[in-house]
């Protein structure tokens, strides 16, 4: 099977953390993640992979946050492996959010919304402002146009990353911190909930700091979190829509082949009724004899030649009838049909068995599902607004 390619975009306005965001998440991953199944990153080239570490460097070492304003769009080619093989090649986009065109063909879109807006509880006055400083409008604007595009060609709509940057900015109060910044992105981005939409909603922090817009800091205080779970996500989700789809196309597949098994019943049903039936060796799966003709039918039902016959021969009258007989017993019993038929029942067997095996979650693909859901449990993931239970025993989320 092909490595499957995810096209991953993050949007957030100037100054929200994602340029950060990008290079802790390839520096953990890179290191590689490891819990129950452990999780690698690949960067394509020795030169990009040096890259993507030395931005990371400045800040781990020398306290030095990324360049501000980077030049965007820019795309990041990784590839996210498991212990066992490549899980897919992932194509990430800082995106500037003013051309819509350039979204269209996302998998994931990241929203990064600067958590040193979202440090205290908004209210009624403060929350419109906030809405402002996030870029919510414009972030909604753009769900709603790739959402219309879906709908309109068909196709799912992307998965929803909702990352808040600078989750140390964020206030602990008596009110869970984790509990109302969803309630707050709720009504911030109700968009990112609505029905058909699949949404994780993730605090991350590059290191716990005394401000949200630092230039240099104390490299002691860098201590990323959860940086690398957007990119699980992405993964995740594609990985799941790839199983919707090809669970989809066996059941049309079954759908197809009970039809082609309906029409060759009806026309051996039909033969039957004609007045003789020979069974007959080579191509010809069998064949009516009818007027001193023999005919023959080959697989799937197509009538290829006729043959004279040496008229009516008292034998060959005597066989035509046992084959008749035989034939016809054999249609209620599929072990024992028609070779054209015994291999329709065979690949709908398969595609059964297909089925089953994704339906009750034992193909590879609804196992690497299984286990990337593992990693992601601490955060909420939300389906269509609802959101799923964590997994028994989950890791609680971060406390400080
Ligand atoms: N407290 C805190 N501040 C952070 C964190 N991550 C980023 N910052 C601050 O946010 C600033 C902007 O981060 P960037 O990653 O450059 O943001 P960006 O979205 O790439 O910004 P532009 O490239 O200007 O669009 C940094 O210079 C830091 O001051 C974090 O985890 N905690
Ligand atoms: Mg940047």
């Amino acid at each position: 099977m092909a490595v499957p390619r995810v096209v991953i975009t993050a949007l957030g306005v100037p100054g929200a953390g994602s340029t950060t965001l990008l290079h802790a998440m390839y520096d953990v991953l890179s290191l590689g993640v490891s819990q129950g199944q452990s999780y690698y990153l690949r960067a394509e080239s020795a030169e990009a992979d040096l890259e993507l570490r030395r931005v990371w460097k400045l800040l781990a070492d020398e306290g030095r946050f990324p360049p501000r304003r980077t030049e965007r769009p820019v795309t990041h080619t990784m590839t996210l492996r498991d212990g066992r093989a490549d899980l897919a090649v992932a194509e990430w986009t800082e995106h500037p959010g003013d051309g819509a065109e350039q979204l269209a063909e996302s998998d994931t879109i990241v929203l990064v919304l600067d958590g040193g807006v979202l440090g205290d509880p908004l209210d009624d006055t403060t929350r419109v402002h906030a809405a402002g400083l996030i870029g919510a409008a414009r972030m909604s604007f753009l769900l709603q146009h790739l959402f219309g595009l879906r709908r309109e060609h068909g196709g799912a709509c992307p998965s929803i990353a909702v990352v808040v940057t600078k989750f140390d900015q964020i206030a602990r109060g008596p009110d869970k911190s984790e509990e109302r910044l969803i309630r707050e992105v709720r009504e911030l981005l109700p968009l990112c909930f609505e029905p058909g939409t699949h949404t994780m909603v993730c605090p991350v922090r590059a290191g716990v700091f005394p401000g949200a817009q630092l230039s240099r800091v104390d490299p002691e205080l860098v201590s990323p979190r959860w940086v690398h779970l957007p990119m699980l996500f992405a993964v995740m989700s594609h990985l799941d829509r790839l199983r919707a789809d090809e669970l989809a196309a066996c059941r049309e597949q079954e759908a197809a082949l009970e039809r082609d098994e309906r029409e060759l019943r009806r026309r051996v049903g039909k033969t039957l009724g004609l007045t003789g039936l020979a069974a007959l060796a080579g191509p010809w799966q069998y064949a009516v004899v009818r007027g001193g003709v023999a005919w023959g039918m080959q697989a799937g039902g197509r009538w290829i030649r006729g043959r004279r016959t040496g008229g009516e021969d008292r034998d060959e009258v005597g066989r035509t009838r046992a084959a008749f007989r035989r034939v016809g017993e054999a249609l209620g019993r599929p072990g024992r049909l028609l070779p054209a038929h015994r291999e329709l029942m065979r690949r709908l067997g398969e595609v059964r068995e297909r089925i089953r095996e994704i339906d009750e979650g034992r193909d590879d693909r609804s196992c690497q599902i299984r286990e990337l859901g593992e990693h992601l449990a601490p955060v909420p993931i939300f389906r269509s607004g609802r959101r799923r239970e964590p997994e028994a025993g989950a890791p609680s989320p971060p406390s400080e």
